[in-house]
């Protein structure tokens, strides 16, 4: 086996890895780029006759203008992760827009599981996290940007995914949930190559599944790492807070958060700590 940290994910290498059907074969890498979501969205906005094939897939070794939600930063260093974006055209009532990012999250997390020996749990709404020294981190983080058509359906959606593969301790971003890496939890370099392959195989039999009705919120339950624990739920915007018992997410993966006085909220969107 190569030098696993300095593998290459150019298009060559990928293609001759891939055993999807759609997923990543129409495939652009990048070494140096701002935001693999906003290029996506970028040639999105510019296609004429000939459409984007659903499936492409962008991918950079090094983002600076990495995004998160709500223009946070997403920060890597180069070579050191995942970082892409695919196109996917699901003709699905908006509502259900979540379903990708939920289906997203177990195609990574048992990407992670095959090619590394680690557990991984989920974390409302768009994290994957595993157990590190008696807490929580973050090694993974999804970002999901749908446009509707003039039906009033998800026409087609960018999602954005981040994994921190083999960033050294040393250079870990400092950030809220702290963060982790692969290497730092497995103290091994992992293959990137081996866990994109493994990722866009799984991700485009999530899809499937989901686009025949297949709901991928039982399992993404299951991985729920906040299940029948306190936690507090905010906007970021800061103007309103939620503070209570998680009992689960519903079909639509809005967080179900019972609070001291018993009354049930269904939250979609926002940012959980654990009490
Ligand atoms: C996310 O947002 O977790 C979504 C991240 C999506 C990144 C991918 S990379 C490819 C594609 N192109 C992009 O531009 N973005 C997508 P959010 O839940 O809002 O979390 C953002 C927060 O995570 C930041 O405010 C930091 O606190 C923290 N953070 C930043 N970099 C991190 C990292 N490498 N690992 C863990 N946490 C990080």
């Amino acid at each position: 086996m190569g030098d696993i940290k300095n593998e290459s994910l150019k298009a060559t290498a990928v293609q001759s890895t891939l055993s999807t059907q759609w997923l990543g074969r129409s495939y652009q890498y990048f070494a140096d780029v701002g935001s693999t979501n906003d290029l996506l969205k970028e040639a999105l906005a510019q296609e004429g006759e000939q459409r984007l094939a659903a499936g492409t897939v962008f991918l950079a070794d090094h983002q600076n203008q990495g995004r998160g939600r709500l223009n946070r930063r997403w920060l890597a260093p180069a070579g050191s992760s995942l970082l892409l974006s695919a196109l996917f055209r699901p003709d699905w009532p908006p509502e259900q827009a979540q379903w990708l990012t939920m289906l997203a999250s177990l195609a990574a997390a048992e990407a992670v599981e095959t090619v590394t020996n680690l557990i991984v749990s989920v974390k409302w709404p768009n994290d994957l996290v595993v157990r590190q020294k008696g807490g929580w981190h973050k090694f993974c983080g999804l970002l999901l940007e749908g446009n509707m058509g003039e039906n009033g359906r998800l026409q087609s959606a960018v999602l954005g995914v981040g994994v921190n593969v083999n960033i050294p301790p040393a250079q870990m971003p400092e950030a809220v949930t702290p963060a982790t890496s692969l290497l730092a939890v497995t103290g091994r370099p992992i293959s990137r190559l081996a866990l994109l392959a493994d990722f866009l195989q799984r991700l485009e039999t999530w899809y499937e599944a989901a686009n025949n009705g297949h709901s991928p919120q039982p399992a993404w339950n299951r991985r729920l790492v906040t299940l029948g624990k306190r936690v507090q739920v905010s906007r970021s915007s800061g103007d309103w807070q939620v503070t209570g018992m998680v009992l689960g997410t519903d079909e639509w993966g809005r967080l179900q958060v019972q609070d001291e006085s018993g009354k049930l909220h269904a939250i979609a969107a926002g940012d959980m700590t654990l009490q």
